[in-house]
């Protein structure tokens, strides 16, 4: 009796998480030959309010969430333990000066592979939750440029220098 219940219970959370987070306009780009690390942007929407943990990609050795920060009058990156996403709010990772960063790739990536990528979220209640999206790499000479929102940039960070990743 009590494993049917527990079957019941575990049924349900599952579909009711099933669907919950939208990652859109995932986008990486095609790195040069020995290029170590490459960055992914994308828009994420978690209907229930989670952070944003982890990220992993069998494409690299690992996977870290960075910030963008102005030091020195230079563009430096920081691993973040976590990135806040709101209830039913679309986080552009780019707009909010973060980005995902791969590291040790495996393979140069190519202009229009799609690279697999999986999330790692955190909600409120402590539970985990991965989800797994793909990111189309873009020309290793296409333009850094935002994507254009009509809010003006909310953290002040100047992305265009965001290619620069001069840290790794
Ligand atoms: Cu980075």
């Amino acid at each position: 009796m009590r494993k049917v219940l527990f079957a019941v219970l575990f049924g349900l959370t599952f579909a009711a998480q099933a669907a919950d987070v939208e990652v859109s306009q995932a986008w990486t780009r095609a790195t040069a030959p020995g290029q170590d690390s490459a960055m992914v942007q994308a828009v994420i929407t978690s209907k229930q309010a989670a952070e944003l943990v982890g990220v992993s990609c069998k494409c690299a050795d690992t996977a870290e969430l960075h910030s963008m920060v102005h030091e020195g009058g230079m563009m430096k990156m920081r691993q973040v333990e976590a990135i806040d996403l709101p209830a039913g709010t679309a986080v552009d990772l780019g707009a909010a000066g973060y980005h995902l960063m791969l590291i040790g790739l495996k393979q140069q990536i190519k202009e229009g592979q799609q690279i697999e990528l999986m999330l790692t979220l955190r909600h409120k209640n402590g539970k985990t939750k991965n989800v797994k999206f793909k990111a189309p790499a873009k020309a290793l000479n296409a333009s850094a440029s935002k994507p254009m929102h009509d809010m003006p940039a909310a953290g002040g960070h100047d992305m265009g220098n965001m290619h620069q990743h001069m840290q790794h």
